[in-house]
């Protein structure tokens, strides 16, 4: 079988580094009855937005399966769990709170609780409720404070028995791709759109961060944000500089507020009426301090000039490549760490997704996926060697514990440790699973630099 292997002397192989696994609710969780629509049904019920013509009604349903899904979860030996909250499956549009639904949040977190895990909350993983969509979404700033008060009645419901509540994740997602270029829901267009959404979202954050803090100040308190290292195509001063945007506009958008308080230089390249309205006071709401930092982090992205000078995506020629069509490039991974470090001050952080999606076959019971595990194997070497180059970092968390629903992708592609027969809903620990359950129990107690 092949393994996961580190360092000897790794950080990452004492009990001081966390490991966990990651979901989100849409993506996992079906019962769609349970719970208001949201953007991804509606996105979904449209033709051509779904490759394979499929949705969220069912997906692996986690509701009804949870406690199978969390003793699975256990009996990988990780230390914790990641999940996000359905905004839609505990609220009513009347600002009222749907019981049932909580139940179901305030059971779960217990039952990972007494089953010794730490529980990592996402409050907002893209499902957005649809009655706030028809009042235009995140193009509308009531939404930000709409989410400031879900946040305060998720916080109260699960309090400090939550380790880590991220508020957000991937706004780059939800803004650029729900609302510039209409891939995600909820499908609009445009850059005035994308980048008013995305200064919503980070409004949301910071208002909500503010609550959460107050209600429970013994959890820690993030956002999680995901990276693609940029690279130039060549070395022309056109396409180092298209980079350079490329890395502002897409990745620095969304950290930069929040750490520096400040949107990045790239934002003097768009005309007036594309930029985001920021009212007195917005950056300070912003730009409060965070506990940690989730890094989401899958590929690199080569970036060449256009004959404008702006940037544009140059497809991966390698034939290393994940079933997403991504390039599978660790190095990139720990220069992006590094990088980070260097420009920022920033909080510990965790790594809160990196996976990969593969061809995976399951055969006489089994699913062989080495590639799978060598990427694990790679990317997980490349936290060590940024660890080892300075950056704090605490966790890391593999996307995903099982087969999903992929978004715009549906479920041609699979993501899991764990193989999901959508038919008969079985789960199915593939090689990858296990070798990263051996990883996660050959950890010691303590750490002592140089010595296993
Ligand atoms: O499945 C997604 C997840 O919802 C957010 N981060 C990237 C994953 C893979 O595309």
């Amino acid at each position: 079988m092949q393994k996961i292997n580190l360092p000897d002397n790794s950080f990452m192989l004492s009990k001081d580094f966390l490991y966990g696994v990651a979901t989100s609710s849409f993506q996992i969780e079906g019962d769609r009855k349970g719970r208001l629509d949201c953007i991804w049904d509606t996105f979904c019920s449209q033709p051509h937005t779904i490759e394979d013509g499929t949705n969220g009604d069912i997906a692996c349903e986690h509701i009804a399966n949870w406690k199978q899904d969390i003793a699975l979860v256990d009996s990988l030996g990780v230390d914790a769990y990641r999940l996000s909250i359905s905004w839609p499956r505990v609220m009513n549009a009347d600002g009222s709170v749907n019981g049932i639904g909580m139940r179901f949040y305030i059971n779960l977190v217990d039952e990972l609780v007494s089953r010794n895990m730490k529980v990592f909350v996402t409050l907002y993983h893209w499902d957005l409720p649809q009655y706030l969509e028809d009042e235009g979404g995140w193009l509308n700033r009531k939404t930000a404070y709409a989410f400031e008060k879900y946040a305060r009645i998720v916080a109260q419901a699960l309090g400090e028995k939550v380790h880590a509540y991220a508020t957000l994740n991937e706004p780059f997602c939800s803004a650029y791709l729900g609302y510039e270029t209409g891939i995600h829901a909820p499908g609009k267009t445009g850059v005035a759109n994308g980048r008013k959404a995305a200064h919503h979202l980070l409004l949301a954050h910071g208002l909500a961060l503010k609550s959460l803090r107050e209600i429970c100040p013994n959890s820690l308190h993030g956002i999680v944000l995901n990276f693609s290292t940029c690279h130039a195509a060549s070395n022309s001063d056109a396409d180092k500089t298209a980079t350079k945007w490329a890395d502002e506009y897409h990745n620095q958008w969304y950290l930069k507020p929040i750490l520096d308080g400040q949107y990045p230089a790239v934002i003097e390249q768009l005309a007036q009426d594309e930029r985001p309205v920021v009212a007195e006071g917005d950056m300070e709401i912003i730009s409060q301090p965070i506990d940690y930092l989730g890094i989401n982090y899958y590929t690199r992205t080569v970036y060449r000039a256009d004959a404008s000078g702006w940037f544009e995506v140059v497809p991966p020629t390698d034939t290393n490549l994940t079933a997403m069509g991504w390039e599978i490039t660790p190095d990139a991974f720990t220069e992006l760490l590094v990088d980070l470090h260097h420009r920022y001050t920033l909080p510990p952080i965790y790594i809160t997704e990196n996976g990969a999606a593969m061809d995976d076959e399951l055969i006489d019971g089994e699913v062989l996926d080495n590639d799978r595990t060598a990427y694990f194997h790679s990317h997980l070497n490349a936290v060590h060697d940024a660890i080892e180059k300075g950056v704090d970092i605490k966790g890391y968390f593999a996307w995903s514990l099982m087969d999903n629903f992929e978004w715009a992708l549906g479920y041609s592609k699979r993501f899991g440790i764990v193989y999901v027969d959508y038919e008969t809903q079985k789960r199915t620990i593939k090689q990858s699973g296990n070798a990263y359950a051996e990883l996660v129990k050959s950890r010691i107690n303590g750490y002592i630099s140089g010595i296993k």
